[in-house]
């Protein structure tokens, strides 16, 4: 399988995650990006190849234009009135206090645009996305050009980022610009299955109104887990898209043999569904290990995982969202991916 990766995703390298009350080293670190390279290496999972530009058309199909203007100028406006560390917002528009206009200062507008706290922007934050949106599409281009399946190495995630916010170390909402931009260029139904950890909750936002992407989730219950607002089973999309947005909130401590028969429910719906291409968003965050979620998988499951998506028979682009247990995220990324290759 090829890879799509590009060293610039490293540009980001933010110093500060508000985490438990402290200012922390990020769990989004640019080191993720090493592993998983150096492992899709080592098992010669394939070619890797640099991507290709796609400037921000593709962006501003699913984001607003007020919201990506405002990742592309944040830390300049941050540094030139002297604020003394990297930008983390401090107030948002809330229930008893709704934001009906975008504010001018800068501290302001980053609540404004933002879903969290833990995500800090720093430098090259937007140049860092810009590429890893790339990636996604390079991914999405050499899948609908061959037919074959490929792995796009993004790095800032996507699956929080929302129509007009950022959260949860996501910026611009890969999976959902690729899924967009496959129906640009003709399919007439695109399947996104999100595996990762955490609900992707800008994924079904982006979505929830559409019945040409389907949206099935695998996902810690947010009664319990980040990101706590979304993704309930109730959720199942409004309007035409009623019926295409699926979840499957699971409690802390779920494990593989729960997990992966959510998945097969999963997979069964988006066969019924017509849909021509399937975007995986792939975290690796579910593993027994991982730092920051409370599945239980093992790196033996990712393999099985892989083997279950390919018995789909549709296009696959794989796109990495979470994971962030550093030692393993390298095989268990390649075992879901390998997994696919040997079915
Ligand atoms: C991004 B992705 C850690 C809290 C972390 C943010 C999680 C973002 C996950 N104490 N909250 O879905 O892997
Ligand atoms: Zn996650």
């Amino acid at each position: 399988m090829i890879t799509f990766h590009s060293e610039a995703t490293k540009l980001r390298r933010a110093k500060t995650e508000l985490n438990e009350g402290l200012l922390v080293a990020p769990f989004e670190c640019p080191e993720r990006v090493d592993l998983v390279l150096e492992r899709v290496r080592a098992t010669g999972l394939g070619a890797v190849q640099a991507p290709t530009r796609y400037g921000l058309e593709p962006v501003l199909a699913v984001h607003d234009a007020a919201y990506v203007e405002f990742l592309a100028s944040c830390w300049e406006e941050w540094k030139a009135i002297g604020m003394a560390g990297e930008a983390i917002p401090n107030i948002w528009p809330s229930r008893s206090m709704p934001g009906t206009r975008v504010p001018e200062h800068i501290e302001g507008r980053l609540g404004y645009y933002a879903q969290t706290g833990e995500t800090s922007i720093c430098a090259n934050t937007f140049e860092a996305a810009d590429i890893s949106k790339d990636i996604a599409l390079s991914a999405l281009g050499h899948t609908l050009k061959t037919g074959e399946p490929s792995f796009g190495l993004c790095r800032p995630p996507g699956h929080h980022a929302s129509s007009d916010q950022f959260g949860g170390y996501c910026f611009f909402n890969n999976a959902a610009i690729a899924a967009d931009q496959a129906l640009k260029h003709g399919l007439s139904r695109v399947a996104v299955l999100d595996i990762d950890f955490h609900h992707g909750n800008g994924t079904q936002e982006i979505f929830y109104s559409r019945d040409d992407v389907i949206v099935v989730s695998l996902h810690g219950d947010p009664l319990h887990c980040f990101p706590y607002y979304l993704g309930h089973a109730d959720e199942t999309g409004s309007g035409r898209g009623e019926g295409f947005n699926i979840n499957y909130p699971m409690p802390p401590g779920t494990g593989y043999a729960r997990w992966s028969a959510a998945l097969d429910e999963g997979l069964a719906r988006i066969g019924q569904s017509g849909a021509e291409l399937l975007v995986v968003s792939l975290g690796v965050d579910t593993f027994e290990h991982d730092p920051i979620s409370s599945f239980t998988l093992k790196s033996e499951d990712y393999p099985d995982i892989g083997r279950r998506l390919a018995e789909l028979g549709l296009p696959t682009v794989f796109l990495l969202e979470g994971g962030y247990a550093v030692e393993e995220i390298g095989i268990n990324v390649v075992n879901v991916l390998s997994g696919f290759e040997t079915a």
